[in-house]
């Protein structure tokens, strides 16, 4: 009993401090993209850390109990068994494609890729070659590489593309990744909810220059934007 009592408190033990290790409970967001998919991980996590301390609770207890058990007998069929477990695996399966439809059918998150931009949203062609990264501003003949500034709390649209061959934009902070192809545009769609910079990556290996091939996103008020726009 009481090894049973300190199995059980040593999984709780683990649960918690793998919550804490989420760096997703320490801050906040930084943009609609990474709270989408950074929420669905927490919540996962949350429906996977219950079946875990149960299914690993439940192995440790059996092994305790019948450690000295020599003449072991197979279990005899059990219906209410194998209908529990059917209809428990069901319901889980539910609530995770549930949760993850939600998310992955964001636009946000995934699209189509023939996406309109919509009102005062900010369009930017993003174009990678080796080994740099250059942004056209749509409709403001506005063309710039290395740093892309863009508007907080505005939707982007980013038109992601290649002049050359394959490369991924990729700038994790705000949870954002998309391959850029020759000969077509993919688009990424989010709102940057939080000022600063944000370290751009490829991620797909280019050449001898792919790890030299960043850049950065530097996320700024609606007005210094504008101020920004003007004076290029
Ligand atoms: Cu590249």
């Amino acid at each position: 009993m009481k090894a049973k009592r300190t199995a059980l408190t040593t999984l709780l033990g683990v649960g918690v401090l793998a919550l804490f290790a989420d760096p997703v409970l320490a801050q906040g967001y930084d943009s609609t993209t990474e709270e989408l998919i950074r929420s669905l991980n927490t919540q996962l996590l949350f429906m996977a850390i219950p079946i875990t301390v149960l299914v690993e609770g439940i192995l440790i207890y059996t092994v305790l109990k019948y450690r000295n058990n020599d003449d072991p007998q197979p279990t005899k069929e059990n219906r209410r068994l194998e209908i529990s477990w059917t209809i428990a695996t069901a319901l889980v399966l539910l609530v995770v494609g549930y949760a993850s439809y939600g998310v992955m059918a964001n636009d946000y998150v995934s699209n189509t890729g023939d996406l309109e931009a919509q009102g005062d949203a900010v369009e930017i062609e993003v174009v990678g070659e080796k080994y740099l990264w250059t942004y056209n501003y749509e409709g403001e003949n506005v063309s710039t590489t290395g740093t892309m500034v863009v508007p907080n709390n505005t939707d982007l649209y980013l038109r992601i593309t290649s002049s050359d061959w394959i490369h991924a934009f990729h700038v994790p902070e705000l949870g954002l990744k998309q391959d850029a192809m020759p000969g077509t545009h993919n688009t990424l769609k989010t709102k940057v909810t939080s000022e600063g910079t944000y370290q751009l990556y490829c991620a797909e290996y280019c050449g001898v220059g792919h790890s030299q091939m960043l850049g950065e996103v530097e996320v700024v008020s609606q007005e210094e934007y504008e101020e920004w726009l003007d004076e290029q």
